[in-house]
Protein backbone atom coordinates (compact mmCIF):
# COMPACT_ATOMS: atom_id res chain seq x y z
CA UNK A 1 0.00 0.00 0.00
CA UNK A 2 1.61 3.72 -0.74
CA UNK A 3 1.54 6.24 1.27
CA UNK A 4 -1.07 9.07 -0.28
CA UNK A 5 -2.23 10.58 2.92
CA UNK A 6 0.29 11.48 5.87
CA UNK A 7 -0.48 12.32 9.26
CA UNK A 8 2.02 14.22 11.77
CA UNK A 9 1.21 14.77 15.36
CA UNK A 10 2.99 17.49 16.92
CA UNK A 11 4.17 20.17 14.97
CA UNK A 12 7.53 21.32 16.60
CA UNK A 13 11.04 21.92 16.14
CA UNK A 14 11.08 18.46 14.43
CA UNK A 15 7.51 16.94 13.34
CA UNK A 16 6.81 20.22 11.44
CA UNK A 17 10.10 20.36 9.00
CA UNK A 18 9.28 16.39 8.21
CA UNK A 19 5.34 17.42 7.29
CA UNK A 20 6.66 19.95 5.20
CA UNK A 21 9.17 17.51 3.95
CA UNK A 22 6.55 14.76 2.95
CA UNK A 23 4.92 18.36 1.04
CA UNK A 24 7.34 18.76 -0.74
CA UNK A 25 7.43 15.22 -2.23
CA UNK A 26 3.69 16.41 -3.37
CA UNK A 27 2.07 13.84 -0.97
CA UNK A 28 -1.27 15.18 0.93
CA UNK A 29 0.33 16.10 4.66
CA UNK A 30 -2.29 16.49 7.56
CA UNK A 31 -0.65 17.97 10.93
CA UNK A 32 -1.98 17.65 14.12
CA UNK A 33 -0.98 20.20 16.75
CA UNK A 34 -3.11 21.05 20.43
CA UNK A 35 -1.67 24.43 20.28
CA UNK A 36 -4.18 26.77 17.98
CA UNK A 37 -1.88 29.50 17.46
CA UNK A 38 0.77 27.29 15.63
CA UNK A 39 -2.00 25.66 13.58
CA UNK A 40 -3.54 29.26 12.47
CA UNK A 41 0.04 30.12 11.63
CA UNK A 42 0.68 26.92 9.62
CA UNK A 43 -2.53 27.76 7.71
CA UNK A 44 -1.59 31.21 7.00
CA UNK A 45 1.77 29.08 5.72
CA UNK A 46 4.01 31.00 7.88
CA UNK A 47 5.95 29.21 10.63
CA UNK A 48 5.82 29.90 14.43
CA UNK A 49 9.70 28.74 15.22
CA UNK A 50 12.80 29.69 13.62
CA UNK A 51 14.34 27.19 11.51
CA UNK A 52 17.10 28.19 8.29
CA UNK A 53 14.84 27.62 5.42
CA UNK A 54 11.62 25.95 6.64
CA UNK A 55 9.50 29.63 5.91
CA UNK A 56 10.04 28.82 2.53
CA UNK A 57 9.36 25.33 2.03
CA UNK A 58 5.79 25.37 4.54
CA UNK A 59 4.79 28.47 2.44
CA UNK A 60 4.91 26.61 -0.61
CA UNK A 61 3.75 23.25 0.89
CA UNK A 62 0.89 25.43 2.08
CA UNK A 63 -0.02 27.44 -0.79
CA UNK A 64 0.01 24.43 -3.24
CA UNK A 65 -2.68 22.44 -1.24
CA UNK A 66 0.06 19.71 0.43
CA UNK A 67 0.03 20.34 3.96
CA UNK A 68 -2.58 21.71 6.40
CA UNK A 69 -3.10 22.05 10.16
CA UNK A 70 -5.48 20.75 12.23
CA UNK A 71 -6.49 19.98 15.84
CA UNK A 72 -8.15 16.86 15.85
CA UNK A 73 -6.70 13.99 13.69
CA UNK A 74 -7.81 12.81 10.53
CA UNK A 75 -7.73 9.54 8.57
CA UNK A 76 -4.24 9.11 6.93
CA UNK A 77 -2.21 6.66 5.79
CA UNK A 78 0.86 6.86 8.30
CA UNK A 79 0.94 8.61 11.26
CA UNK A 80 4.00 9.78 12.85
CA UNK A 81 4.26 11.01 16.06
CA UNK A 82 6.82 13.64 16.98
CA UNK A 83 5.73 15.27 20.28
CA UNK A 84 7.76 16.01 23.53
CA UNK A 85 9.22 13.73 26.32
CA UNK A 86 9.92 15.83 29.37
CA UNK A 87 10.63 14.29 32.32
CA UNK A 88 8.06 14.19 35.51
CA UNK A 89 8.94 16.79 37.76
CA UNK A 90 11.00 15.65 41.05
CA UNK A 91 12.94 16.90 43.98
CA UNK A 92 16.27 17.61 43.99
CA UNK A 93 18.60 14.70 44.02
CA UNK A 94 15.88 12.28 42.75
CA UNK A 95 16.97 10.77 38.97
CA UNK A 96 13.43 11.81 36.68
CA UNK A 97 11.72 9.65 35.56
CA UNK A 98 10.54 10.23 31.76
CA UNK A 99 6.75 11.63 31.16
CA UNK A 100 5.26 9.68 28.20
CA UNK A 101 1.76 11.50 28.75
CA UNK A 102 2.04 13.51 25.44
CA UNK A 103 2.76 9.96 23.37
CA UNK A 104 -0.38 8.40 25.50
CA UNK A 105 -2.76 11.57 24.63
CA UNK A 106 -1.39 11.31 20.91
CA UNK A 107 -1.56 7.44 20.08
CA UNK A 108 -4.94 7.49 21.92
CA UNK A 109 -6.49 10.64 19.58
CA UNK A 110 -4.82 9.04 16.19
CA UNK A 111 -6.39 5.22 17.06
CA UNK A 112 -9.90 6.59 17.10
CA UNK A 113 -9.11 7.32 13.01
CA UNK A 114 -6.54 4.28 12.30
CA UNK A 115 -7.58 1.69 9.61
CA UNK A 116 -6.46 -1.39 8.59
CA UNK A 117 -2.90 -1.18 6.52
CA UNK A 118 -2.07 2.11 9.03
CA UNK A 119 1.27 2.91 10.14
CA UNK A 120 2.12 4.44 13.48
CA UNK A 121 5.70 5.93 13.81
CA UNK A 122 7.02 7.22 16.83
CA UNK A 123 9.49 9.61 16.53
CA UNK A 124 9.61 11.00 19.82
CA UNK A 125 12.74 10.43 21.38
CA UNK A 126 11.75 7.48 23.99
CA UNK A 127 12.91 5.51 27.21
CA UNK A 128 13.71 1.49 25.96
CA UNK A 129 10.37 0.17 26.06
CA UNK A 130 7.99 3.05 25.03
CA UNK A 131 6.80 2.20 21.75
CA UNK A 132 5.59 -0.91 22.68
CA UNK A 133 3.90 0.67 25.58
CA UNK A 134 2.74 3.05 22.57
CA UNK A 135 1.51 -0.03 20.59
CA UNK A 136 -0.76 -1.76 23.75
CA UNK A 137 -2.25 2.06 23.68
CA UNK A 138 -3.26 1.98 20.33
CA UNK A 139 -4.41 -1.85 20.97
CA UNK A 140 -6.71 -0.44 23.96
CA UNK A 141 -8.42 2.20 22.19
CA UNK A 142 -9.02 -0.15 19.07
CA UNK A 143 -10.13 -3.72 19.96
CA UNK A 144 -11.55 -3.73 16.10
CA UNK A 145 -7.98 -3.90 15.05
CA UNK A 146 -4.80 -6.05 15.37
CA UNK A 147 -1.17 -5.02 16.35
CA UNK A 148 2.21 -6.09 16.04
CA UNK A 149 2.32 -7.38 19.63
CA UNK A 150 -0.59 -9.54 19.16
CA UNK A 151 -0.36 -10.54 15.02
CA UNK A 152 3.40 -9.92 14.19
CA UNK A 153 4.12 -9.80 10.35
CA UNK A 154 0.48 -10.19 9.93
CA UNK A 155 -1.16 -7.11 12.08
CA UNK A 156 -4.05 -4.89 10.48
CA UNK A 157 -1.38 -1.92 11.81
CA UNK A 158 2.24 -1.34 11.83
CA UNK A 159 4.31 0.42 14.52
CA UNK A 160 8.03 1.38 14.40
CA UNK A 161 9.96 3.84 16.38
CA UNK A 162 12.29 5.88 14.08
CA UNK A 163 13.89 8.20 16.05
CA UNK A 164 14.96 11.78 14.47
CA UNK A 165 18.22 13.02 14.63
CA UNK A 166 18.30 16.18 12.94
CA UNK A 167 20.60 19.33 14.69
CA UNK A 168 18.58 22.82 15.79
CA UNK A 169 19.30 24.70 12.72
CA UNK A 170 20.44 22.75 10.17
CA UNK A 171 17.02 20.64 10.57
CA UNK A 172 15.87 20.97 6.48
CA UNK A 173 19.35 19.51 5.38
CA UNK A 174 19.86 16.78 7.95
CA UNK A 175 16.31 15.37 7.71
CA UNK A 176 17.13 14.51 4.27
CA UNK A 177 20.81 13.30 4.45
CA UNK A 178 21.11 11.51 7.90
CA UNK A 179 20.79 8.51 8.08
CA UNK A 180 17.83 6.59 10.13
CA UNK A 181 17.85 4.01 12.52
CA UNK A 182 14.10 2.12 11.46
CA UNK A 183 12.94 -0.07 14.43
CA UNK A 184 10.29 -1.95 13.60
CA UNK A 185 8.16 -4.14 16.04
CA UNK A 186 8.12 -6.83 12.94
CA UNK A 187 9.75 -6.86 9.89
CA UNK A 188 7.14 -5.87 8.01
CA UNK A 189 6.66 -2.93 10.02
CA UNK A 190 10.42 -1.36 9.69
CA UNK A 191 10.06 -2.42 5.45
CA UNK A 192 7.17 -0.21 5.29
CA UNK A 193 8.55 2.53 7.66
CA UNK A 194 11.97 2.35 5.19
CA UNK A 195 9.33 2.57 1.96
CA UNK A 196 7.28 6.09 3.64
CA UNK A 197 10.82 7.70 4.68
CA UNK A 198 12.52 6.78 1.23
CA UNK A 199 9.92 9.50 0.14
CA UNK A 200 12.37 12.01 1.45
CA UNK A 201 15.32 10.53 2.63
CA UNK A 202 18.34 10.29 0.95
CA UNK A 203 20.90 9.07 3.52
CA UNK A 204 20.45 4.88 4.70
CA UNK A 205 17.62 3.78 6.24
CA UNK A 206 18.96 1.24 8.66
CA UNK A 207 16.85 -1.87 10.48
CA UNK A 208 16.44 -2.94 13.59
CA UNK A 209 14.14 -3.80 16.58
CA UNK A 210 12.60 -1.02 18.03
CA UNK A 211 14.24 -1.70 21.89
CA UNK A 212 17.48 -1.14 20.13
CA UNK A 213 16.47 2.25 17.93
CA UNK A 214 15.46 3.74 21.21
CA UNK A 215 18.79 3.24 22.87
CA UNK A 216 20.30 3.92 19.69
CA UNK A 217 19.18 7.62 19.85
CA UNK A 218 19.49 7.87 23.56
CA UNK A 219 22.89 6.52 23.48
CA UNK A 220 23.22 9.38 20.66
CA UNK A 221 22.57 12.56 22.95
CA UNK A 222 24.16 10.72 26.11
CA UNK A 223 27.78 10.34 24.44
CA UNK A 224 27.33 13.59 23.63
CA UNK A 225 26.66 14.83 26.96
CA UNK A 226 29.33 12.73 28.48
CA UNK A 227 32.00 14.28 26.00
CA UNK A 228 30.48 17.99 26.80
CA UNK A 229 30.74 17.45 30.69
CA UNK A 230 34.55 16.28 29.82
CA UNK A 231 35.29 19.82 28.08
CA UNK A 232 33.26 21.22 31.33
CA UNK A 233 35.13 19.89 33.87
CA UNK A 234 38.56 20.57 32.46
CA UNK A 235 37.61 24.47 31.98
CA UNK A 236 36.99 24.49 35.69
CA UNK A 237 39.98 22.94 36.23
CA UNK A 238 41.89 25.06 33.75
CA UNK A 239 40.12 27.72 35.61
CA UNK A 240 41.63 26.80 39.13
CA UNK A 241 44.95 26.32 37.32
CA UNK A 242 45.22 29.30 35.11
CA UNK A 243 45.13 28.08 31.64
CA UNK A 244 43.56 29.17 28.77
CA UNK A 245 41.18 25.99 28.35
CA UNK A 246 40.14 27.39 24.52
CA UNK A 247 44.05 27.44 23.86
CA UNK A 248 44.60 24.07 25.42
CA UNK A 249 41.81 22.01 23.73
CA UNK A 250 42.64 23.28 21.01
CA UNK A 251 46.07 22.30 21.41
CA UNK A 252 45.18 18.96 22.56
CA UNK A 253 42.73 18.35 19.61
CA UNK A 254 46.09 18.56 17.06
CA UNK A 255 46.35 14.97 18.48
CA UNK A 256 45.47 12.50 15.21
CA UNK A 257 42.77 11.11 17.70
CA UNK A 258 41.58 13.64 20.12
CA UNK A 259 38.45 15.68 19.50
CA UNK A 260 37.25 17.55 22.37
CA UNK A 261 33.85 19.50 22.33
CA UNK A 262 34.01 22.71 23.65
CA UNK A 263 33.02 23.80 27.08
CA UNK A 264 30.43 26.37 27.94
CA UNK A 265 27.42 27.34 30.44
CA UNK A 266 26.33 24.29 30.42
CA UNK A 267 24.04 21.83 28.35
CA UNK A 268 20.84 23.13 27.43
CA UNK A 269 18.15 21.86 25.05
CA UNK A 270 15.25 19.08 24.61
CA UNK A 271 17.19 16.47 24.18
CA UNK A 272 21.22 16.26 25.67
CA UNK A 273 20.10 17.53 28.90
CA UNK A 274 16.96 15.30 29.03
CA UNK A 275 17.99 12.24 27.33
CA UNK A 276 20.81 10.49 29.38
CA UNK A 277 18.39 10.22 32.49
CA UNK A 278 15.98 7.88 30.32
CA UNK A 279 19.27 5.61 30.89
CA UNK A 280 19.75 6.68 34.28
CA UNK A 281 16.50 5.89 35.22
CA UNK A 282 15.76 2.54 34.01
CA UNK A 283 19.40 1.55 35.09
CA UNK A 284 20.60 3.04 37.83
CA UNK A 285 23.15 1.06 39.49
CA UNK A 286 25.07 0.90 35.69
CA UNK A 287 24.92 4.06 34.17
CA UNK A 288 27.19 5.41 36.46
CA UNK A 289 29.47 7.56 34.37
CA UNK A 290 26.19 9.04 32.06
CA UNK A 291 24.53 10.00 35.76
CA UNK A 292 28.10 11.55 36.95
CA UNK A 293 28.50 13.67 32.99
CA UNK A 294 24.67 15.03 34.15
CA UNK A 295 25.25 16.27 37.28
CA UNK A 296 28.66 18.02 35.73
CA UNK A 297 27.15 19.95 33.21
CA UNK A 298 23.74 20.43 35.25
CA UNK A 299 25.96 22.03 37.93
CA UNK A 300 28.15 24.16 35.27
CA UNK A 301 25.62 27.37 35.44
CA UNK A 302 25.92 27.57 39.13
CA UNK A 303 29.85 27.77 38.46
CA UNK A 304 29.21 30.39 35.69
CA UNK A 305 27.05 32.85 38.51
CA UNK A 306 30.05 31.91 41.48
CA UNK A 307 32.13 34.01 38.81
CA UNK A 308 29.98 36.51 38.10
CA UNK A 309 29.61 36.65 42.10
CA UNK A 310 33.35 37.18 42.52
CA UNK A 311 33.74 39.65 39.37
CA UNK A 312 31.29 42.05 41.42
CA UNK A 313 33.19 41.73 44.27
CA UNK A 314 36.56 42.90 42.27
CA UNK A 315 34.48 45.69 40.51
CA UNK A 316 33.05 46.97 43.68
CA UNK A 317 36.50 46.58 45.42
CA UNK A 318 38.30 48.33 42.12
CA UNK A 319 35.15 51.34 42.21
CA UNK A 320 35.09 51.92 45.95
CA UNK A 321 32.66 54.98 44.89
CA UNK A 322 29.77 52.31 43.41
CA UNK A 323 27.70 49.89 45.34
CA UNK A 324 25.56 47.24 43.83
CA UNK A 325 23.37 49.22 42.67
CA UNK A 326 25.01 51.21 40.37
CA UNK A 327 26.08 48.22 38.38
CA UNK A 328 24.45 46.72 35.55
CA UNK A 329 25.23 43.25 34.25
CA UNK A 330 24.64 42.10 30.80
CA UNK A 331 23.77 38.66 29.81
CA UNK A 332 24.76 37.81 26.27
CA UNK A 333 22.65 35.04 24.61
CA UNK A 334 19.82 33.41 26.05
CA UNK A 335 19.09 30.45 23.77
CA UNK A 336 20.18 27.36 24.21
CA UNK A 337 23.03 27.21 21.43
CA UNK A 338 24.09 29.66 18.94
CA UNK A 339 21.98 31.19 16.19
CA UNK A 340 18.62 30.01 17.30
CA UNK A 341 15.87 31.08 18.97
CA UNK A 342 15.42 27.99 21.47
CA UNK A 343 15.00 28.68 24.62
CA UNK A 344 14.16 25.51 26.27
CA UNK A 345 16.47 23.91 29.25
CA UNK A 346 18.64 27.41 28.21
CA UNK A 347 21.35 27.30 31.03
CA UNK A 348 21.68 30.95 29.59
CA UNK A 349 17.99 31.39 31.30
CA UNK A 350 19.18 29.76 34.47
CA UNK A 351 21.92 32.10 34.86
CA UNK A 352 19.93 35.09 33.77
CA UNK A 353 16.88 34.51 36.54
CA UNK A 354 19.38 34.19 39.32
CA UNK A 355 21.83 37.10 38.72
CA UNK A 356 18.24 38.89 38.30
CA UNK A 357 17.51 37.63 41.80
CA UNK A 358 20.90 38.30 43.54
CA UNK A 359 21.66 41.62 41.49
CA UNK A 360 17.64 43.18 42.46
CA UNK A 361 17.44 43.49 38.70
CA UNK A 362 20.28 45.16 37.68
CA UNK A 363 20.71 42.52 34.81
CA UNK A 364 20.25 42.90 31.50
CA UNK A 365 19.83 40.48 28.51
CA UNK A 366 20.45 40.39 24.36
CA UNK A 367 19.41 37.95 22.29
CA UNK A 368 19.54 38.98 18.70
CA UNK A 369 17.57 36.12 17.80
CA UNK A 370 14.13 37.23 20.19
CA UNK A 371 11.98 40.23 19.34
CA UNK A 372 10.02 39.38 22.30
CA UNK A 373 10.77 37.55 25.17
CA UNK A 374 8.14 34.71 26.19
CA UNK A 375 5.18 35.93 28.52
CA UNK A 376 7.12 33.63 31.66
CA UNK A 377 10.32 35.83 31.17
CA UNK A 378 8.97 38.97 30.40
CA UNK A 379 10.22 41.07 33.36
CA UNK A 380 13.89 41.18 32.16
CA UNK A 381 14.83 43.62 29.95
CA UNK A 382 16.14 42.53 26.34
CA UNK A 383 18.41 45.10 25.20
CA UNK A 384 20.66 45.57 21.80
CA UNK A 385 24.48 44.62 21.66
CA UNK A 386 25.21 48.40 21.37
CA UNK A 387 23.06 49.66 24.47
CA UNK A 388 24.28 46.50 26.18
CA UNK A 389 28.13 47.14 25.27
CA UNK A 390 27.81 50.53 26.40
CA UNK A 391 25.76 50.56 29.54
CA UNK A 392 26.67 47.36 31.22
CA UNK A 393 30.24 46.95 33.67
CA UNK A 394 30.37 43.26 33.23
CA UNK A 395 29.55 41.29 29.78
CA UNK A 396 28.86 37.87 30.79
CA UNK A 397 29.25 35.97 27.42
CA UNK A 398 26.98 32.65 27.72
CA UNK A 399 25.76 31.91 23.74
CA UNK A 400 28.01 32.43 20.97
CA UNK A 401 25.76 33.75 18.66
CA UNK A 402 27.40 35.31 15.32
CA UNK A 403 26.42 39.03 16.35
CA UNK A 404 28.62 38.57 19.11
CA UNK A 405 31.73 37.39 17.49
CA UNK A 406 31.82 40.57 15.49
CA UNK A 407 31.56 43.17 18.00
CA UNK A 408 32.95 42.52 21.66
CA UNK A 409 32.31 45.23 24.55
CA UNK A 410 35.14 47.99 24.32
CA UNK A 411 34.98 48.93 28.06
CA UNK A 412 34.08 46.82 31.51
CA UNK A 413 34.65 43.46 32.69
CA UNK A 414 34.37 40.02 30.73
CA UNK A 415 33.33 36.62 31.53
CA UNK A 416 33.69 35.41 28.29
CA UNK A 417 31.79 31.12 29.16
CA UNK A 418 32.19 30.47 25.04
CA UNK A 419 36.29 31.94 24.00
CA UNK A 420 35.09 34.10 21.34
CA UNK A 421 36.02 37.08 22.98
CA UNK A 422 39.55 36.49 24.08
N1 LIG B 1 27.30 22.19 23.67
C1 LIG B 1 28.45 22.51 24.35
N2 LIG B 1 29.65 22.22 23.79
C2 LIG B 1 29.75 21.65 22.56
C3 LIG B 1 28.58 21.31 21.87
C4 LIG B 1 27.36 21.59 22.44
O1 LIG B 1 28.40 23.03 25.47
O2 LIG B 1 30.88 21.44 22.11
C5 LIG B 1 26.00 22.50 24.27
C6 LIG B 1 25.17 23.47 23.42
O3 LIG B 1 25.51 24.80 23.68
C7 LIG B 1 23.78 23.11 23.87
C8 LIG B 1 23.87 21.62 24.14
O4 LIG B 1 25.23 21.32 24.26
O5 LIG B 1 23.45 23.78 25.08
C9 LIG B 1 23.26 20.77 23.07
O6 LIG B 1 23.64 21.24 21.79
P1 LIG B 1 24.03 20.28 20.59
O7 LIG B 1 24.34 21.13 19.42
O8 LIG B 1 25.10 19.35 21.03
O9 LIG B 1 22.79 19.38 20.38
P2 LIG B 1 21.21 19.65 20.18
O10 LIG B 1 20.55 19.48 21.49
O11 LIG B 1 20.92 20.87 19.42
O12 LIG B 1 20.87 18.41 19.22
C10 LIG B 1 21.20 17.11 19.65
C11 LIG B 1 21.91 16.39 18.49
N3 LIG B 1 22.48 15.15 18.98
C12 LIG B 1 23.78 14.83 18.79
O13 LIG B 1 24.56 15.59 18.26
C13 LIG B 1 24.22 13.50 19.29
C14 LIG B 1 20.94 16.14 17.35
O14 LIG B 1 21.54 15.37 16.33
C15 LIG B 1 19.69 15.46 17.87
O15 LIG B 1 18.75 15.23 16.83
C16 LIG B 1 19.05 16.34 18.91
O16 LIG B 1 20.00 16.46 20.00
C17 LIG B 1 17.77 15.69 19.40
O17 LIG B 1 16.70 16.16 18.97
O18 LIG B 1 17.84 14.71 20.14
Amino acid sequence: MSFETISVVGLGYIGLPTAAMFASRKKQVIGVDVNQLAVDTINRGAIHIVEPDLDMIVHAAVTEGYLKAVTTPEPADAFLIAVPTPFKSCTEGEIPEPDLRYIEAASKAIALVLKKGDLVILESTSPVGATEQMAEWLAETRPDLSFPQQSGENADVNVAHCPERVLPGHVVRELVENDRVIGGMSKRCSERSVELYKLFVQGDCVITNSRTAEMAKLTENSCRDVQIAFANELSIICDKLDIDVWELISLANRHPRINILQPGPGVGGHCIAVDPWFIVSKTPEEALLIHTARKVNDAKPEWVINKVKLAVADFLQANPTKTVKDLTIACYGLAFKPNIDDLRESPAVDILKKLYEIHSGNVIAIEPNIALLPSNLNKYELNDLETASIKADIHVLLVDHKEFRLKKPEKGVIIDMKGIWG
